[in-house]
């Protein structure tokens, strides 16, 4: 970790100070992280996309291609561009469709009482789900509507024909822009299968073609398997409303035992979070000397624990390695995605055990203790059990940074409508007047990862930052919700950064203007919320008519590629930014992502290498929606306050 070798400074390795200050601590010891792998090997410059293109997809190649040249078979650098693009997206898809597979399947066991420590905590978004799946709930048990909708959910995986029954939760401008294109999903599995097929040697070539395949396989996630996980989530685990928590590395505690949730799905770790306080537990911890038993997260899960329950996101993806460094880790349970390989040889180096539990990940380095249908509490204690067991162990002093930050999570759609319209009349309407009216410009996501090619949080949280100054509702998830909570964004004094038109509006209805809506699967959530918003009236009858805009400003995944492909099917400008999308040597891939889908589906995906240039350019894009609804206004709003003042007086 020695940093000044190399004369790369901290700060620019990370926006965070207590991952700094822990690289500090480090940095005479040889205990490699990502950061220095990042350093140690570059990118390879074919594979990224930057300077021309390899094809992998048979044994004649791997083939290099660059400008007019093509493989061994033909293919041109646009097909290559759009197949290796478009297996990507099939792989996001399917991590995040899997994931929700596997909460459909445990809505039926938890129906049928096979899943011991879960509960139906939301029955009446159970209710809400059934209808959107045409299920019949009148005078039925609440069991049997779980039942029938988790058969029904798992069958939308499978579904060969017809539609993906979710997606006539969209607006129908949308869905008829989907079926006009032929791009309505049949089925999650289907799509996915059918890219890996569609780009295998000799099939697919058309560049275009094979992207409108990438787009039918991502609204297939978005509107169908991650917003099943999502909708399941909230049923088994309550739908959140606003919490307050505290985030960061200080948040681990040396006189406890610190366990960390990290991974994905939340299933296990509500049963270890719940099981924390029991005092059977707490005991045996007080027994080896530790004053209490203390969950905190990292990644995804941690954001599922957080929106329900207030558990502490210590970190986001780059702050893995960095936290198990504090030396104060008891124990670390992962479950799947986004969960570093280079844990299992890091953990040796301290006390920490790695416990994996997924019968879907295996880490060399870590202990297996699979989670299966029926045994989720007594695997809970016995992994709780573990890390006290691990507490006397403790290897030298332990290094907690004192660096906290107070935050407020737990904005589902519902929960917004809720604060926005009240007990008894929930509505998106004040919103919508708040955009008509110019108090609110509009509305930017900016979602997803970290990136070790660029400065760990640096550009969500300098892009959240500038967008609230100029009156931009900001809504995150993902990594990018820990990255902004970590530097102290979501406290409530943040309001002070937000402009005078949005901090009025927070004002009146008591919300800040950055919302941390979830994890990644969560990212359905902000389509529901333009669906309805859209539905309140007054800005188009479609999501491709709101001042909207998505960023992903340190992507890495390709779960990320799947999101940015269904933000920008559902008719919004999307934008990349850090590491280039793979396909930016292809001036005609390029082309179709950004015109061609403009055209078909009212919405684009492009990269932007320079964080102003695309502040400027997701700044221009919402203020010509504006004009193009004609309420291009702050003017019009002067007008207004001035009417206002007028009428006053003379009353
Ligand atoms: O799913 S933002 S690094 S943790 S992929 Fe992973 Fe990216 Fe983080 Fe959540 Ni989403």
């Amino acid at each position: 970790m020695d940093k000044d070798k190399n004369k790369i400074s901290y700060d620019q390795l990370s926006d965070d100070k207590a991952v700094r200050e822990i690289m500090e601590k480090m940095a005479a010891s040889e205990i490699q992280t990502v950061f220095d792998r990042a350093q140690a090997m570059k990118c390879c410059p074919i594979g990224s996309g930057i300077s021309g293109i390899c094809c992998k997809n048979c044994a004649m190649g791997p083939c290099r291609v660059r400008e007019d040249k093509t493989g061994l078979c033909g293919a041109t650098m646009a097909t290559i561009a759009a197949r290796n693009l478009a297996r990507h997206i099939a792989a996001g898809a399917a991590a995040h469709s899997d994931h929700g597979r596997d909460l459909a399947h445990l809505l039926g066991l938890v129906a049928e009482g096979k899943a011991p420590g879960l509960e139906i905590k939301d029955e009446f978004k159970l209710l809400k789900f059934a209808k959107n799946l045409d299920i019949e709930i009148d005078n039925r048990d609440v069991k049997e509507i779980a039942k029938e909708a988790s058969d029904k959910a798992l069958s939308i995986f499978g579904q060969q024909l017809g539609e993906v029954d979710l997606i006539k939760m969209a607006p129908l401008k949308r869905q008829e822009v989907w079926r006009k294109n032929n791009v309505v999903p049949r089925g999650v599995d289907r799509e996915i299968v059918e890219i890996m097929h569609r780009t295998h040697i000799g099939v697919d070539q058309e560049a275009e073609h094979i992207l409108d395949q990438a787009i039918r396989c991502a609204i297939g996630d978005g509107w169908g398997g991650s917003m099943i996980a999502t909708e399941i989530t909230d049923i088994l685990f309550n739908t959140p409303r606003a919490v307050n928590a505290k985030t960061n590395l200080g948040m681990l505690r040396e006189d406890e035992v610190n366990l960390v949730i990290h991974g994905h799905e939340p299933t296990l770790s509500q049963i270890i979070v719940e099981l924390s306080s029991d005092k059977e537990l707490l005991d045996y911890a007080k027994s080896k000397g530790a004053k209490g038993i203390n969950i905190v997260g990292i990644c995804c899960t941690a954001n599922e624990i957080l929106m329900r329950q207030g558990v502490a996101p210590i970190g986001n993806f780059l702050s893995q390695e960095i936290a198990v460094m504090t030396g104060a880790i008891e124990l670390m349970v992962v479950d799947i995605q986004c969960i570093m390989q280079a844990l299992g040889k890091l953990v040796k180096n301290f006390h920490t055990t790695l416990v994996t539990t997924s019968p879907k990940c295996k880490i060399e380095g870590s202990v297996h203790m699979e989670f299966k249908d029926d045994n989720g509490p007594e695997l809970a204690r016995e992994i709780i059990k573990m890390a006290i067991d691990n507490f006397p162990k403790r290897k030298g002093k332990v290094h907690i940074p004192d660096v906290t930050s107070d935050l407020v999570a737990g904005f589902s759609h519902e929960y917004i409508k809720y604060m926005l319209g009240g007990k008894f009349r929930e509505s998106f309407r004040p919103l919508n007047d708040a955009i008509i009216d110019g108090r609110i410009q509009g509305a930017v996501a900016v979602v997803g990862c970290n990136n070790a090619r660029q400065c760990h949080d640096k550009y969500h949280n300098f892009l959240t930052r500038e967008l609230i100054k100029r009156d931009y509702l900001v809504v995150l998830t993902g990594c990018a919700a820990i990255s902004t909570a970590k530097c102290g964004l979501m406290e409530p004094e943040a309001l002070k950064y937000a402009g005078e038109g949005l901090r009025s509006i927070c004002e009146a209805v008591g919300i800040p203007p950055i919302l941390h809506m979830g994890s990644c699967v969560d990212n359905s959530r902000i389509l529901t919320v333009l669906s309805e918003v859209v539905q309140e009236g007054g800005l188009g009858e479609d999501i491709s008519e709101l001042p909207v805009a998505g960023i992903a400003p340190e992507w890495m995944s390709e779960k990320a590629l799947s999101i940015g492909t269904y933000v920008a099917a559902s008719g919004i400008y999307t934008v990349f930014s850090g590491e280039p999308i793979p396909v930016e040597s292809s001036e005609e891939v390029k082309k179709i992502m950004t015109e061609v889908w403009q055209k078909k589906y009212g919405g684009q995906l492009e990269y932007i290498a320079d964080i102003e240039e695309l502040l400027d350019k997701v700044i221009k894009v919402i203020q010509e929606k504006r004009k193009a609804l004609k309420i291009d206004t702050k003017k019009e709003r002067v007008l207004l306050d001035m009417e206002a003042r007028r009428t006053l007086k003379d009353v």
